[in-house]
């Protein structure tokens, strides 16, 4: 590797605060860190397996103590009025505004994004803090004509407690900000453990935010905890002072979650696999069509739980589309996600690379056909990287492989001949998060949308199944979990909502005219 790359590594790190070994775990701000000394963590670079820098994970007491925090914390910041809430909200996605750049850099750095994608991710950050600073005055409740005479009913919505977020690599620290930026204008404590594939990005992060937590005096409020699954992950599932956990990650994850979760009675907020899809019907806007299947599966190396990975497309345009679209990913750079002129970046690790390869072997034995791509790729001053060439392959909605998900670029090709025969594959797996049409006739645009159409989350028309914006619910069905965060109406997931009756008059009527007196 270049004496210039090693010069910009230094000088992302440098920019925000990130050293050669840190801590595992601060209650925020800056005198927030705990002085850690469990297991060193090494993050890897997926550019080019190189180590950046090092972490002490915490143990269970760093645990134990961060938890003491939060509690101690939580009780202070419910008190804080919501609009102010706002206000320390507004200027965390100020600091954050002022280091997009960095935080962009050191996303591509870790997770392997190339950098307008890493700078996405920061920019998904700032909205949401613009969204909670204004939701920080709209935590609105309901009142309700009461049935009884002289009285009044309304419901109100407090904070719930501490909030427990677990993440995933591929977006280290975008889901950190809808939770966390939400659930504090809410008035409740995070306590966050990252990814320990990524735990560099959430420890710049933390030191961004912490010159509003000291402004703020508002230490506990966001914490945070790099530690093992025995040592942290285990403890905040079954922690009953955490109400509720949300988590992102794998439909098996997931389904842990949920058990040990609700087995308590705690809340989940889930966001599990996706296994998107886009129909393409005979009369679609083909360049559209193509350019958006484009940076739905190859944008991230494929590695969002949004990523297009089906295209189920009418059999009459299918060839075109193929053929199009082959052309395109021949054009594709594949390289260092730092460079400017690099579309894909490396996968996250061998792990991944592995996974990719046994996908397409599996297509091929299920009698599928592997179009192009899928074959590792060296890039130079990059050896040790995980790269790889975006496959296309051409399957049957039925085959195992294709219904379940696999986190790299892999484009399914599945043909159709009705319409009804398109939206019976579109919901045919177990997955429910993200799906599109491609169409200029309003009628399957209308019955893709329509109860009897896709059966996800979010269905989007002439628009692909990535890049989410913020202001909408974010979240889907099925096995990916059924949680909704970031926009819309998602904050009341993290509050409690309390029923309140006052009778005003002086008598004391029975709800359902129950009469029930003595004598
Ligand atoms: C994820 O991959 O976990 O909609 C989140 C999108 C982004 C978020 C992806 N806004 O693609």
């Amino acid at each position: 590797m270049s004496d210039a790359f090693n010069a910009e590594v230094k000088q992302i790190l440098d920019a925000l605060g990130v050293k050669s070994v840190n801590s595992g775990a601060t209650t925020g701000g800056s005198n927030g860190w705990l002085k850690t000394k469990g297991k060193e963590l090494v993050s890897y670079s997926p550019i080019n397996g190189k180590p950046i820098a090092r972490v002490s994970m915490a143990e269970k007491k760093d645990y134990d103590e961060v938890m003491e925090k939060a509690q101690a914390a939580f009780k202070t910041f419910r008190m804080m009025p919501a609009p102010r809430r706002g206000e320390v909200v507004r200027e965390i996605g100020n600091a954050l505004r002022a280091n997009k750049k960095a935080l962009g850099a050191l996303i591509a750095l870790e997770v392997g994004k190339i950098r307008a994608e890493g700078e996405g991710e920061v920019q998904e950050m700032i909205d949401i803090a613009d969204f909670a600073t204004g939701l920080s005055r709209q935590l609105y409740g309901l009142t309700m004509h009461s049935e009884r005479p002289e009285h009044r009913m309304y419901e109100q919505w407090h904070p719930l407690g501490i909030v427990g977020l677990i993440t995933a690599f591929n977006f280290p620290v975008a889901p950190w900000s809808w939770n966390s930026l939400i659930a504090s204008v809410c008035g409740d404590a995070i306590l966050f453990k990252p990814s320990s594939k990524v735990p560099l990005t959430s420890i710049a992060v933390q030191n961004i935010l912490a010159p509003v937590v000291d402004k703020y005096g508002v230490e506990g409020v966001f914490n945070m905890i790099i530690g093992s699954r025995d040592d942290v992950g285990e403890p905040m599932l079954h922690d009953k002072r955490i109400p509720l956990i949300s988590a992102t990650g794998s439909t098996a994850m997931g389904k842990h979650v949920g058990e040990v979760v609700g087995g308590r009675l705690g809340r989940s907020l889930l966001e599990l696999g996706g296994n998107n899809a886009i129909i393409v019907t005979e009369d679609a806007d083909m360049d559209m069509a193509l350019r958006a299947t484009l940076f739905g599966a190859v944008g991230t190396a494929g590695q969002r739980c949004t990523s297009t990975r089906r295209i189920i497309i009418h059999a009459s345009v299918k060839e075109f589309f193929v053929n199009n679209l082959v052309r395109a990913y021949k054009q594709v750079k594949v390289g260092n996600p730092l460079d400017n002129d690099t579309l894909m970046g490396p996968l996250i690790d061998e792990g991944a690379v592995l996974a990719m390869e046994k996908a397409l072997n599996a297509v091929k034995s299920s009698g599928g056909k592997v179009i192009y791509g899928g074959d590792r790729v060296s890039v130079e001053g990059c050896e040790g990287g995980h790269y790889v060439r975006p496959a296309v392959a051409e399957v049957k909605n039925d085959f195992p492989i294709v219904r379940s998900e696999t986190f790299a670029p892999i484009l399914y090709i599945i043909e159709y001949n009705s319409f009804d025969q398109a939206l019976e594959l579109h919901n045919d797996v177990p997955q429910g998060l993200s799906s599109a049409i491609f169409t200029t006739t309003l009628q399957y645009q209308e019955r893709f949308l329509s109860h009897r159409g896709s059966d996800c989350g979010i269905a989007n028309v002439n628009i692909g199944t990535s890049g989410a914006e913020i202001g909408g619910a974010f979240g889907g069905e099925k096995e990916t979990g059924g949680g909704r965060e970031s926009g819309s109406d998602a904050w009341k997931g993290y509050m409690r909502r309390q029923t309140n009756t006052i009778n005003w008059g002086k008598k004391l009527p029975l709800a359902q005219g129950i009469e029930f007196n003595i004598g």
